[in-house]
């Protein structure tokens, strides 16, 4: 058997690692046998010299192999599915999402994150509900699927130990954008919920891991290679990443603006991403003989209700107090007697008439979370009811001076500046007689078989 500083050699040199020798690599990294210095440089070796397609797939079933992989009962075989986004502003596809899947008849152990730079987790928004507990057993996440269809909950420390240590030192060694260490993270941590069927949301644009489409897509199909190689059908939707999903940026006013959603008075945009992704997913596992069926199915569970109920259901077996899940989901809630408003609320007005043309997200996101909506290092304490709320769409004709967003915010005032970089965020266009519909969100789809 290789040494240690022999595999790092081997792939400094660029030469091909034999299913063995990733084996032994992630084994030593999830006993703690192996060095700091030595993840480090096999890390620094990976990122330089890339990986073929059969190392990243090994590498990915050796990090799911790390440590537990669940199981289920074999009467839910074919529908067990799950999504993964690579992180967009305002996305709060989740939220909608599982509850809708679980109304079709699938089931959905959505496995989250928390957020860390600019981009929010679902955690951290879903947390914003009194009482939701993301900590959950696998006999509880067993029983909350049984009953419910679906939970969306934390990572147990038992899950894909090797990518908790590889996660840290990648953000020590500046190997974070390593696609074959992108694909081992995200893909292993899917596999160990031993899925039939998985979708991938692979963000690009300005507010996104990837600017550009190509190296989205790249990063797309590298993921749906190793997802299928594990046996998880697996398929990527690409997004662009420009402004907001919805329009609603920070936690509580994202929980707000999924419940509104899942009583069918959801944005289109964020309907688009909901019922594409679910409609894939209905027809990965043969519950829908087509797309559009699919997309129609999932409309139906959205605007019908039934979605509504399941995450009403699924929010009480978290902890969400019988009465609050049932006043949060009821025809007319007062959210804020759930959930605490912000201390303050300031409305930015628009600098001429026209028509809105473009709001850029990424400033939104930045400056929401420095007021306190994200946290810049992990187990930071955030405020849930700091955020923005567009109050115009694209496309729409305004006169000058109406409101187009309203920044709610706390004890953490915006400077002069944030406000001045708030201010430039939206760029009014020429007034014309037709105002420009809303740009779609998907533009392309990757699937394992044509659709
Ligand atoms: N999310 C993950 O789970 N892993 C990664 O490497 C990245 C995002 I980048």
């Amino acid at each position: 058997m290789s040494s240690i500083p022999d595999l790092i050699k081997k792939k400094r040199d660029g030469e091909t690692l034999s299913d063995e020798e990733i084996k032994t690599f992630i084994q030593a990294v999830a006993k703690e046998t192996m060095q700091d210095c030595q993840i480090g440089a096999m890390l620094m070796a990976i990122w330089l010299k890339g990986m073929v397609d059969a190392e990243t797939s090994t590498l990915t079933r050796e990090m799911m192999s790390s440590g537990d992989v669940m199981s289920w009962p074999k009467e839910w075989a074919g529908h067990v599915v799950d999504k993964h986004s690579t992180g967009g502003v305002g996305d709060k596809v989740s939220l909608v999402l599982a509850p809708a899947l679980a109304a079709c008849g699938l089931k959905v152990p959505m496995i989250s994150g928390r957020g860390l730079a600019f981009t929010g987790g679902t955690l951290d928004k879903l947390e914003s509900l009194p009482g939701y507990n993301v900590n959950q057993s696998a006999e509880q996440i067993l029983e909350i699927l049984e009953s419910v269809g679906c939970c969306i909950v934390g990572q147990t420390k038992k899950l894909v130990p090797a990518d908790r240590v590889l996660y840290a030192m990648r953000d020590a060694t500046s190997t974070v954008d390593s696609l074959p260490l992108i694909t081992g993270s995200i893909i292993s941590k899917k596999g160990a919920e031993s899925l039939n069927a998985l979708v991938l949301d692979v963000k690009f644009g300005r507010a996104a891991l990837y600017k550009d489409l190509e190296s989205a897509k790249k990063l797309a199909q590298s993921l749906v290679n190793a997802g299928n190689s594990l046996g998880m059908r697996t398929g990527a939707a690409l997004s662009s990443m420009d402004g907001v999903i919805g329009r609603c940026v920070g936690n509580s006013l994202e929980v707000i603006e999924s419940v509104e959603t899942l009583k069918g008075k959801g944005p289109k945009d964020l309907m688009e991403l909901v019922t594409t992704l679910g409609g894939v997913l209905l027809k990965m596992t043969g519950s829908a003989s087509d797309l559009s069926e699919g997309k129609k199915k999932i409309s139906d569970a959205v605007i019908g209700g039934a979605a509504l109920k399941k995450f009403q259901n699924m929010i009480e077996k978290q902890g969400v107090a019988k009465e609050t899940a049932h006043s949060l989901c009821s025809a007319k809630t007062d959210y804020f007697s759930i959930m605490r408003k912000s201390k303050h609320q300031v409305e930015l007005k628009t600098p001429a008439e026209g028509i809105i043309e473009d709001i850029d997200g990424l400033v939104l996101a930045e400056i929401t979370h420095n007021l306190g909506a994200g946290r810049s290092k992990a187990g930071e304490a955030i405020n849930h009811s700091v955020g923005a709320e567009l109050l115009v769409s694209l496309g729409q004709r305004v006169g000058k001076g109406e409101s187009w967003l309203r920044l709610h915010y706390d004890d953490r005032a915006p400077t002069s500046n944030q406000m001045n970089r708030l201010k430039d965020a939206v760029t009014v266009g020429k007034q014309t007689d037709t105002p420009k519909q809303h740009p779609s969100f998907v533009k392309e789809l990757l699937l394992p078989d044509a659709l």
